[in-house]
Protein backbone atom coordinates (compact mmCIF):
# COMPACT_ATOMS: atom_id res chain seq x y z
CA UNK A 1 0.00 0.00 0.00
CA UNK A 2 1.51 3.54 -1.20
CA UNK A 3 2.34 5.59 1.83
CA UNK A 4 0.00 8.19 0.26
CA UNK A 5 -2.71 7.51 -2.13
CA UNK A 6 -2.19 8.62 -5.68
CA UNK A 7 -4.58 10.68 -6.58
CA UNK A 8 -5.86 8.38 -9.01
CA UNK A 9 -7.00 6.05 -6.86
CA UNK A 10 -8.42 8.45 -4.66
CA UNK A 11 -10.58 9.33 -7.59
CA UNK A 12 -11.12 5.43 -8.95
CA UNK A 13 -12.24 5.15 -4.72
CA UNK A 14 -14.64 7.98 -4.71
CA UNK A 15 -16.46 7.00 -7.68
CA UNK A 16 -17.17 3.46 -5.82
CA UNK A 17 -19.18 5.69 -3.29
CA UNK A 18 -20.92 8.26 -5.95
CA UNK A 19 -21.39 8.97 -9.27
CA UNK A 20 -18.38 10.37 -10.84
CA UNK A 21 -20.25 12.96 -12.92
CA UNK A 22 -20.96 14.42 -9.70
CA UNK A 23 -18.03 14.79 -7.51
CA UNK A 24 -17.11 18.61 -8.02
CA UNK A 25 -13.84 18.07 -5.77
CA UNK A 26 -11.80 16.36 -3.45
CA UNK A 27 -10.01 17.41 -0.43
CA UNK A 28 -7.43 16.18 1.59
CA UNK A 29 -7.69 16.50 5.29
CA UNK A 30 -4.60 15.79 7.43
CA UNK A 31 -6.47 15.51 10.91
CA UNK A 32 -5.77 12.47 12.01
CA UNK A 33 -2.45 10.17 12.15
CA UNK A 34 -3.64 7.24 11.38
CA UNK A 35 -6.14 6.97 8.22
CA UNK A 36 -6.29 9.00 5.01
CA UNK A 37 -9.14 11.21 4.92
CA UNK A 38 -10.64 13.07 2.35
CA UNK A 39 -13.85 15.17 1.85
CA UNK A 40 -15.73 14.87 -1.36
CA UNK A 41 -18.02 18.07 -2.83
CA UNK A 42 -21.24 16.95 -4.97
CA UNK A 43 -23.33 18.60 -7.37
CA UNK A 44 -26.69 20.01 -5.08
CA UNK A 45 -28.75 18.26 -4.02
CA UNK A 46 -26.92 15.74 -2.60
CA UNK A 47 -24.41 17.03 0.01
CA UNK A 48 -20.79 16.30 0.74
CA UNK A 49 -19.15 13.22 1.49
CA UNK A 50 -16.27 11.97 3.67
CA UNK A 51 -13.89 8.75 2.05
CA UNK A 52 -11.64 7.37 4.32
CA UNK A 53 -8.58 5.34 3.10
CA UNK A 54 -8.45 2.31 5.95
CA UNK A 55 -5.09 2.19 7.58
CA UNK A 56 -4.18 -1.81 7.22
CA UNK A 57 -0.90 -1.53 9.16
CA UNK A 58 -2.53 -0.17 12.24
CA UNK A 59 -5.93 -1.90 11.54
CA UNK A 60 -5.02 -5.66 10.11
CA UNK A 61 -8.56 -6.57 10.38
CA UNK A 62 -10.60 -4.14 7.95
CA UNK A 63 -13.55 -6.08 7.52
CA UNK A 64 -14.20 -7.29 11.15
CA UNK A 65 -13.82 -3.09 11.84
CA UNK A 66 -16.49 -2.57 9.52
CA UNK A 67 -18.64 -5.00 11.17
CA UNK A 68 -17.84 -3.22 14.16
CA UNK A 69 -19.07 -0.11 13.32
CA UNK A 70 -22.06 -0.85 11.08
CA UNK A 71 -23.36 -2.72 14.35
CA UNK A 72 -22.89 0.36 16.74
CA UNK A 73 -23.75 2.62 14.05
CA UNK A 74 -27.23 0.59 13.37
CA UNK A 75 -27.53 0.32 17.51
CA UNK A 76 -26.75 4.26 18.26
CA UNK A 77 -29.31 5.27 15.37
CA UNK A 78 -31.95 3.27 17.12
CA UNK A 79 -30.98 4.45 20.53
CA UNK A 80 -31.50 8.25 18.90
CA UNK A 81 -34.29 7.72 17.11
CA UNK A 82 -35.96 6.35 20.57
CA UNK A 83 -34.87 9.45 22.15
CA UNK A 84 -36.32 11.88 19.79
CA UNK A 85 -33.25 12.89 18.53
CA UNK A 86 -32.02 13.19 14.76
CA UNK A 87 -30.03 9.58 13.95
CA UNK A 88 -28.73 11.17 10.04
CA UNK A 89 -26.97 14.36 12.17
CA UNK A 90 -25.97 12.48 15.53
CA UNK A 91 -24.32 10.02 14.65
CA UNK A 92 -22.05 8.30 12.00
CA UNK A 93 -23.40 6.31 9.11
CA UNK A 94 -21.29 4.20 6.79
CA UNK A 95 -22.03 4.52 2.77
CA UNK A 96 -22.47 1.40 1.05
CA UNK A 97 -20.62 1.05 -2.21
CA UNK A 98 -21.61 0.49 -5.83
CA UNK A 99 -21.64 -3.44 -4.47
CA UNK A 100 -23.63 -2.64 -1.64
CA UNK A 101 -20.29 -3.54 0.94
CA UNK A 102 -19.38 -1.18 3.32
CA UNK A 103 -15.37 -1.50 1.88
CA UNK A 104 -13.85 -0.81 -1.56
CA UNK A 105 -10.99 -2.84 -2.33
CA UNK A 106 -8.56 -0.58 -4.39
CA UNK A 107 -5.83 -1.94 -6.88
CA UNK A 108 -3.11 -1.87 -4.33
CA UNK A 109 -5.44 -3.81 -2.05
CA UNK A 110 -6.14 -1.12 0.53
CA UNK A 111 -9.31 -0.47 1.80
CA UNK A 112 -11.92 2.62 1.29
CA UNK A 113 -15.05 3.43 3.17
CA UNK A 114 -17.40 6.73 3.25
CA UNK A 115 -19.61 8.58 5.32
CA UNK A 116 -22.11 11.30 5.02
CA UNK A 117 -20.79 14.60 5.71
CA UNK A 118 -22.41 16.02 8.51
CA UNK A 119 -23.38 19.60 7.37
CA UNK A 120 -23.14 22.21 9.52
CA UNK A 121 -20.57 21.38 11.86
CA UNK A 122 -16.80 21.81 12.84
CA UNK A 123 -14.25 19.82 15.17
CA UNK A 124 -11.94 21.56 16.95
CA UNK A 125 -8.20 20.37 16.95
CA UNK A 126 -7.37 22.81 19.91
CA UNK A 127 -9.70 24.24 22.33
CA UNK A 128 -9.76 27.52 22.53
CA UNK A 129 -12.38 28.16 25.62
CA UNK A 130 -13.57 25.77 27.84
CA UNK A 131 -17.50 26.13 26.79
CA UNK A 132 -16.08 23.56 24.12
CA UNK A 133 -14.90 21.08 26.30
CA UNK A 134 -18.05 21.40 28.36
CA UNK A 135 -20.12 20.37 25.07
CA UNK A 136 -17.05 17.60 24.48
CA UNK A 137 -17.73 16.06 27.81
CA UNK A 138 -21.42 15.93 27.32
CA UNK A 139 -20.81 14.30 24.03
CA UNK A 140 -18.38 11.52 25.17
CA UNK A 141 -20.85 10.69 28.45
CA UNK A 142 -23.96 10.52 26.32
CA UNK A 143 -22.33 8.35 23.86
CA UNK A 144 -21.14 5.90 26.73
CA UNK A 145 -25.34 6.43 27.99
CA UNK A 146 -26.52 6.00 24.67
CA UNK A 147 -23.91 2.29 24.17
CA UNK A 148 -25.11 0.98 27.74
CA UNK A 149 -27.36 -2.13 26.89
CA UNK A 150 -25.04 -2.42 23.72
CA UNK A 151 -24.34 -6.44 23.23
CA UNK A 152 -20.29 -6.08 23.70
CA UNK A 153 -20.12 -9.59 23.14
CA UNK A 154 -20.88 -9.29 19.43
CA UNK A 155 -17.50 -6.73 18.80
CA UNK A 156 -14.74 -7.63 17.60
CA UNK A 157 -11.37 -6.67 19.75
CA UNK A 158 -10.08 -4.82 16.35
CA UNK A 159 -6.45 -3.79 18.35
CA UNK A 160 -6.66 -5.79 21.48
CA UNK A 161 -5.72 -4.43 24.71
CA UNK A 162 -5.37 -0.92 23.07
CA UNK A 163 -4.83 0.77 26.27
CA UNK A 164 -2.64 -1.52 28.63
CA UNK A 165 0.02 1.19 29.25
CA UNK A 166 2.12 -1.40 30.53
CA UNK A 167 1.96 -2.93 27.32
CA UNK A 168 2.79 0.01 25.50
CA UNK A 169 5.76 0.25 27.88
CA UNK A 170 7.34 -3.02 27.03
CA UNK A 171 6.88 -1.76 23.28
CA UNK A 172 9.31 1.27 24.11
CA UNK A 173 11.74 -1.12 25.94
CA UNK A 174 11.67 -3.30 22.74
CA UNK A 175 12.02 -0.04 20.59
CA UNK A 176 14.76 1.36 22.67
CA UNK A 177 16.75 -1.93 22.62
CA UNK A 178 16.46 -2.65 19.15
CA UNK A 179 17.12 1.23 18.17
CA UNK A 180 16.48 0.20 14.42
CA UNK A 181 17.66 3.65 13.25
CA UNK A 182 20.14 4.32 15.56
CA UNK A 183 17.49 7.14 17.54
CA UNK A 184 18.05 6.28 20.73
CA UNK A 185 20.59 8.00 22.46
CA UNK A 186 19.14 11.14 21.08
CA UNK A 187 16.34 10.48 23.03
CA UNK A 188 18.01 9.52 26.73
CA UNK A 189 16.16 12.62 28.39
CA UNK A 190 12.59 11.31 27.65
CA UNK A 191 13.75 7.81 27.64
CA UNK A 192 14.37 8.52 31.34
CA UNK A 193 11.69 10.52 31.90
CA UNK A 194 9.09 7.93 30.74
CA UNK A 195 11.47 4.49 32.63
CA UNK A 196 10.73 6.40 35.78
CA UNK A 197 7.04 6.10 35.15
CA UNK A 198 6.90 2.40 34.24
CA UNK A 199 6.17 0.72 37.44
CA UNK A 200 2.83 2.26 37.84
CA UNK A 201 1.83 2.19 34.33
CA UNK A 202 -0.34 -0.92 34.67
CA UNK A 203 -2.72 0.07 37.05
CA UNK A 204 -6.18 0.27 35.07
CA UNK A 205 -5.57 -3.00 32.96
CA UNK A 206 -4.58 -4.66 35.96
CA UNK A 207 -8.33 -3.99 37.34
CA UNK A 208 -9.97 -4.58 34.37
CA UNK A 209 -8.23 -7.76 34.90
CA UNK A 210 -9.25 -8.98 37.86
CA UNK A 211 -13.18 -7.06 37.70
CA UNK A 212 -12.18 -4.57 39.81
CA UNK A 213 -13.18 -2.11 37.35
CA UNK A 214 -15.93 -2.79 34.92
CA UNK A 215 -16.13 -3.42 31.56
CA UNK A 216 -18.11 -1.74 29.04
CA UNK A 217 -18.65 -0.49 25.62
CA UNK A 218 -16.28 2.22 25.28
CA UNK A 219 -14.73 5.07 22.47
CA UNK A 220 -10.93 4.24 23.09
CA UNK A 221 -10.39 7.46 20.95
CA UNK A 222 -11.36 10.52 22.67
CA UNK A 223 -9.67 13.17 21.32
CA UNK A 224 -11.93 16.22 21.61
CA UNK A 225 -11.49 16.91 17.63
CA UNK A 226 -13.60 13.40 17.35
CA UNK A 227 -16.49 15.77 18.35
CA UNK A 228 -17.97 17.33 15.42
CA UNK A 229 -20.20 20.75 16.98
CA UNK A 230 -22.68 22.85 15.60
CA UNK A 231 -20.71 25.59 13.75
CA UNK A 232 -23.82 28.28 14.77
CA UNK A 233 -25.14 27.21 17.99
CA UNK A 234 -21.61 25.83 19.25
CA UNK A 235 -23.60 22.44 21.16
CA UNK A 236 -22.11 19.21 20.28
CA UNK A 237 -23.62 17.43 17.60
CA UNK A 238 -21.84 14.08 16.70
CA UNK A 239 -19.07 11.25 18.11
CA UNK A 240 -17.06 10.55 15.57
CA UNK A 241 -14.16 8.31 14.70
CA UNK A 242 -15.78 4.98 15.93
CA UNK A 243 -13.01 2.71 14.74
CA UNK A 244 -11.81 1.40 18.05
CA UNK A 245 -14.84 1.20 20.03
CA UNK A 246 -14.19 -1.93 21.59
CA UNK A 247 -15.18 -2.97 25.71
CA UNK A 248 -12.52 -1.19 27.72
CA UNK A 249 -12.76 1.35 31.07
CA UNK A 250 -14.63 3.88 31.48
CA UNK A 251 -11.53 5.80 32.11
CA UNK A 252 -9.61 5.74 29.68
CA UNK A 253 -12.35 7.80 27.64
CA UNK A 254 -11.80 10.36 30.18
CA UNK A 255 -8.50 10.23 31.06
CA UNK A 256 -7.77 10.47 26.95
CA UNK A 257 -10.13 13.70 26.31
CA UNK A 258 -8.39 15.10 29.21
CA UNK A 259 -5.27 14.83 27.63
CA UNK A 260 -6.08 16.13 24.02
CA UNK A 261 -8.59 18.61 25.81
CA UNK A 262 -6.52 20.58 28.25
CA UNK A 263 -3.32 20.99 27.05
CA UNK A 264 -3.65 25.32 25.81
CA UNK A 265 -1.52 24.14 22.59
CA UNK A 266 -1.54 21.89 19.66
CA UNK A 267 -0.13 18.11 20.17
CA UNK A 268 2.99 18.58 18.31
CA UNK A 269 3.81 22.42 19.88
CA UNK A 270 7.48 22.40 19.58
CA UNK A 271 7.92 25.64 22.07
CA UNK A 272 7.08 23.44 25.30
CA UNK A 273 6.35 26.96 27.30
CA UNK A 274 3.20 27.03 25.61
CA UNK A 275 2.39 23.92 26.40
CA UNK A 276 0.38 24.30 29.67
CA UNK A 277 -2.87 22.36 31.55
CA UNK A 278 -5.81 25.09 31.42
CA UNK A 279 -7.93 23.73 34.72
CA UNK A 280 -10.60 25.96 33.73
CA UNK A 281 -10.89 23.32 30.73
CA UNK A 282 -10.26 20.36 32.92
CA UNK A 283 -13.19 21.05 34.78
CA UNK A 284 -15.63 22.12 32.27
CA UNK A 285 -15.12 18.87 30.39
CA UNK A 286 -15.60 16.88 33.89
CA UNK A 287 -18.74 18.32 34.29
CA UNK A 288 -19.86 17.71 30.78
CA UNK A 289 -19.01 14.25 30.82
CA UNK A 290 -19.91 14.07 34.41
CA UNK A 291 -22.99 15.08 33.73
CA UNK A 292 -24.72 11.85 32.06
CA UNK A 293 -22.62 9.37 34.01
CA UNK A 294 -22.11 10.09 37.36
CA UNK A 295 -25.01 8.02 38.88
CA UNK A 296 -23.47 5.01 36.93
CA UNK A 297 -19.98 4.89 37.99
CA UNK A 298 -18.75 2.75 40.89
CA UNK A 299 -16.59 4.12 43.65
CA UNK A 300 -13.07 3.26 41.81
CA UNK A 301 -13.80 4.56 38.54
CA UNK A 302 -14.74 8.02 40.12
CA UNK A 303 -11.61 7.60 42.79
CA UNK A 304 -9.72 6.76 39.41
CA UNK A 305 -10.75 9.92 37.21
CA UNK A 306 -7.45 11.79 37.89
CA UNK A 307 -5.23 8.92 37.91
CA UNK A 308 -6.61 8.19 34.57
CA UNK A 309 -6.25 11.23 33.08
CA UNK A 310 -2.62 11.23 34.10
CA UNK A 311 -2.15 7.73 32.78
CA UNK A 312 -3.17 8.45 29.42
CA UNK A 313 -1.34 11.29 28.99
CA UNK A 314 1.50 9.07 29.94
CA UNK A 315 0.56 6.26 27.62
CA UNK A 316 0.30 8.80 24.46
CA UNK A 317 3.46 9.93 24.72
CA UNK A 318 5.15 6.64 25.21
CA UNK A 319 3.56 5.69 22.01
CA UNK A 320 4.22 8.37 20.45
CA UNK A 321 8.80 7.93 21.15
CA UNK A 322 8.10 4.50 20.48
CA UNK A 323 7.14 5.56 17.19
CA UNK A 324 9.69 8.19 16.96
CA UNK A 325 12.51 5.15 17.86
CA UNK A 326 11.10 3.11 15.27
CA UNK A 327 10.97 5.72 12.88
CA UNK A 328 7.79 6.65 12.56
CA UNK A 329 5.98 3.99 11.28
CA UNK A 330 3.06 4.35 12.78
CA UNK A 331 1.09 7.56 13.29
CA UNK A 332 1.55 9.74 10.56
CA UNK A 333 4.54 12.46 10.31
CA UNK A 334 4.58 15.86 8.03
CA UNK A 335 7.88 17.20 9.66
CA UNK A 336 10.97 15.17 10.90
CA UNK A 337 10.89 14.62 14.58
CA UNK A 338 7.19 15.02 14.85
CA UNK A 339 6.48 11.81 16.49
CA UNK A 340 8.83 13.78 19.02
CA UNK A 341 7.79 16.76 19.50
CA UNK A 342 4.10 14.95 19.79
CA UNK A 343 5.79 12.93 22.59
CA UNK A 344 7.39 16.15 24.52
CA UNK A 345 3.88 17.87 24.56
CA UNK A 346 2.66 14.65 26.31
CA UNK A 347 5.52 14.35 28.83
CA UNK A 348 5.30 18.01 29.64
CA UNK A 349 1.82 17.80 30.09
CA UNK A 350 1.93 15.14 32.23
CA UNK A 351 4.24 16.78 35.02
CA UNK A 352 1.99 19.43 35.41
CA UNK A 353 -0.74 16.95 35.54
CA UNK A 354 1.60 15.54 38.28
CA UNK A 355 1.98 18.50 40.47
CA UNK A 356 -1.41 19.37 40.09
CA UNK A 357 -2.72 15.88 41.23
CA UNK A 358 -4.48 16.50 44.64
CA UNK A 359 -6.00 19.88 43.32
CA UNK A 360 -7.16 18.17 40.91
CA UNK A 361 -8.84 15.32 42.21
CA UNK A 362 -10.33 18.11 45.13
CA UNK A 363 -11.93 19.47 42.11
CA UNK A 364 -13.12 16.32 40.87
CA UNK A 365 -14.96 15.19 44.24
CA UNK A 366 -16.84 18.58 44.19
CA UNK A 367 -18.65 18.18 40.79
CA UNK A 368 -19.08 14.73 42.06
CA UNK A 369 -20.77 16.09 44.48
CA UNK A 370 -22.58 18.51 42.57
CA UNK A 371 -23.39 16.22 39.95
CA UNK A 372 -25.05 13.66 42.83
CA UNK A 373 -27.19 16.62 43.97
CA UNK A 374 -28.50 17.59 41.15
C1 LIG B 1 -4.48 8.42 16.75
O1 LIG B 1 -5.77 9.20 14.08
P1 LIG B 1 -6.32 9.75 15.33
O2 LIG B 1 -5.87 11.14 15.52
O3 LIG B 1 -7.81 9.58 15.44
C2 LIG B 1 -4.49 7.17 17.63
C3 LIG B 1 -4.95 7.54 19.05
C4 LIG B 1 -4.02 8.59 19.62
C5 LIG B 1 -4.03 9.79 18.69
C6 LIG B 1 -3.04 10.82 19.19
C7 LIG B 1 -6.00 3.94 16.33
O4 LIG B 1 -5.79 8.88 16.59
O5 LIG B 1 -4.91 6.38 19.86
O6 LIG B 1 -4.45 8.98 20.91
O7 LIG B 1 -3.68 9.42 17.35
N1 LIG B 1 -5.39 6.16 17.07
C8 LIG B 1 -5.01 4.86 16.94
O8 LIG B 1 -3.23 12.01 18.53
O9 LIG B 1 -3.91 4.46 17.27
MG1 LIG C 1 -8.72 7.77 15.68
Amino acid sequence: MPDIPTPQAVRQAAARFAPQEKILGIHRNDAGHINDTYALTLAAPAGRIILQRVNTTVFTQPVQLMENMVRITDFLRRRLAEAGGDPDRETLRPLPDADGGYLYWDADGAPWRAFPYIEGTVTHQRVTDAAQLYEAGCAFGRFQCLLDGFPAGVLHEVIPRFHDTARRCRALQDAEAADPIGRAASVRRELAFAGERFASAGLLQTLLDTGELPLRVTHNDTKINNVLMDKDTGHAVCVIDLDIVMPGSLLFDFGDAIRSGVNTADEDERDLDRVRMDADCYRAFTQGFLRHIAGHLTPRERALLPVAARLMTYECGVRFLTDHINGDTYFHISRPGHNLDRARTQFHLLAQLETHETALTDMLEEILHQAAAE
